[in-house]
């Protein structure tokens, strides 16, 4: 049986195409809600998997793992919100329940949760610990309850199981305070049938203000998709507008990418699969440097704490980042009118408009002394949709206009990226737009891709 995802990445390139499509539509009327701006604001969150599969070496559990294989020798989430806060991520979606049905909070609903295993003698709340530690380090908490459960028998019952899936819900929508974000995620449900309607109904009861990711098969209920793969990349022209049963709506991608190769649960022996930092590097620029959310997975240890390869890997990531995208050459720009200083004054907060009712317009900086770059970012205000359809980096040479770089959507964030070039005047060409740009940021950077592993 497939599962909504499985098919989805089975049509993969069918998403791709759809996501082309919506360019050739006029999506201009469609308008992200303040909590879509906030949330892709974010950029950059983490999922964490932590469950009788890290004590059983196993992805998918079939529902019939022992709880008292659950029992962490260690567990710590200030070591795991640590490493994530070192690298940047701005918040955490825990996994609650995967495949297996196994509970990580004392719920009401089931035996089959940490209440039933040894650690803390059964009287423990991982999904209490892990909120709690989240929002000390300043970063926001959400949660992924997965609809396919392998171990509880009310899952044959369609009805009795939305119930208890619902009831599971209300638990952790009411119990754990903001949720950021709400992972509905349809794999392993093919040929199941759920009434997610009433599901996201009980959801927005107590949680009005969460993003719910569920990919394009659950388009209805969800405000931010899946990108089609976990492979870490957004492949096409990035248009937060998509359209869906002959309906165009905001709907911002989220791309999802273990830390470990393929692996979303920790397993013995694994340390190959840990991705490099040049990796990493080249999934932030393909997902948040392509306007999308970066999702990457992290998998605590038998221990209840994050391998120390994991740890520096993440902090490295960190780094790498804020060295990459720390020093922003637009900031040393001549003067400019304050409207345009809006577009280069590293506060993603202002911005620079077009001429009201512009199809095509320049947004031109000069330097005193000339700069060297290899990398521009690009930040559009989306509040009144995605408008920029074409656009080209130039420099001026001296004598014209050199295009460096030149592509259609830039929409939350586009990293653009080129061989180095040194200019004094530089300018955003919006060759082509449905209404006048709105431009948060333009941003200049020379990037060191040496010395990295
Ligand atoms: C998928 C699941 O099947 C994987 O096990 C993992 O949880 C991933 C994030 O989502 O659909």
């Amino acid at each position: 049986m497939k599962s909504l995802r499985e098919i989805s990445i089975a049509t993969g390139l069918a998403l791709s195409l759809l996501a082309s499509f919506a360019a050739t539509q006029d999506f201009s009327d469609v308008k992200p809600s303040a909590q879509q701006t906030a949330w892709q604001d974010l950029e950059f969150g983490v999922i964490v998997h932590f469950s009788t599969n890290t004590f059983l070496d196993r992805e998918w559990g079939d529902g019939t793992a022992d709880p008292s294989v659950f029992n962490p020798t260690a567990f710590d989430p200030d070591q795991w919100m640590k490493a994530i806060r070192d690298s940047g991520a701005k918040y955490v979606v825990l996994v609650a329940k995967h495949h297996d049905g196994f509970c990580l909070w004392p719920t009401e609903q089931t035996m089959y949760s940490v209440k039933s295993s040894p650690w803390k003698d059964g009287k423990g709340d991982v999904v209490g610990d892990v909120a709690r530690s989240a929002r000390k380090f300043g970063l926001k908490f959400g949660v992924y309850l997965s609809p396919w459960d392998r171990h509880e028998p009310k899952y044959k019952d369609s009805a009795a199981y939305d119930d208890y899936y619902r009831a599971e819900l209300s638990e952790l929508a009411s119990s754990y305070g903001d949720l950021v974000e709400f992972w509905l995620d349809g794999a392993g449900s093919g040929g199941h049938v759920y009434n997610f309607q009433k599901i996201v109904e009980t959801l927005r009861t107590y949680q009005p203000n969460t993003i719910v990711f569920a990919d394009t098969g659950l388009f209805e209920f969800g405000d931010a998709r899946w990108v089609g793969t976990e492979s870490g990349r957004v492949p096409y022209e990035n248009w937060n507008a998509i359209d869906r049963h002959g309906y165009l709506r905001w709907r911002p991608v989220e791309a999802d990418t273990p830390l470990r190769n393929e692996h979303w649960f920790w397993h013995p022996n694994d340390e190959a699969s840990l991705k490099s930092l040049n990796e990493l590097l080249t999934t932030y620029d393909e997902t948040v440097g392509h306007g999308a959310q970066l999702m990457l997975g992290l998998a605590p240890d038998r221990r209840g704490l994050l391998p120390e390869s994991d740890v520096a890997r993440l902090e490295e990531f960190g780094q790498a980042v804020r060295a990459r995208y720390g020093r922003n050459l637009a900031l040393a720009h001549s003067s400019v009118s304050s409207e345009v200083a809006g577009a280069l004054d590293g506060n993603p907060d202002t911005f620079w408009t077009a001429p009201a009712g512009s199809h095509h317009s320049t947004l031109e900086v000069s330097f005193r002394e000339p700069i060297t770059f290899n990398r521009a970012l690009t930040m559009e205000w989306l509040n009144n949709g995605q408008r920029i359809q074409k656009y080209s980096i130039d420099i001026w040479t001296g004598t014209a206009w050199k295009t460096v770089a030149t592509a259609q959507a830039i929409g939350h964030k586009k990293i653009d990226s080129f061989p180095a070039v040194t200019a004094a005047k530089v300018r955003l060409n919006i060759l082509s737009s449905t209404d006048a740009a709105a431009i948060r940021e333009f941003q200049f950077y020379n990037v060191d891709e040496t010395g990295h592993r």
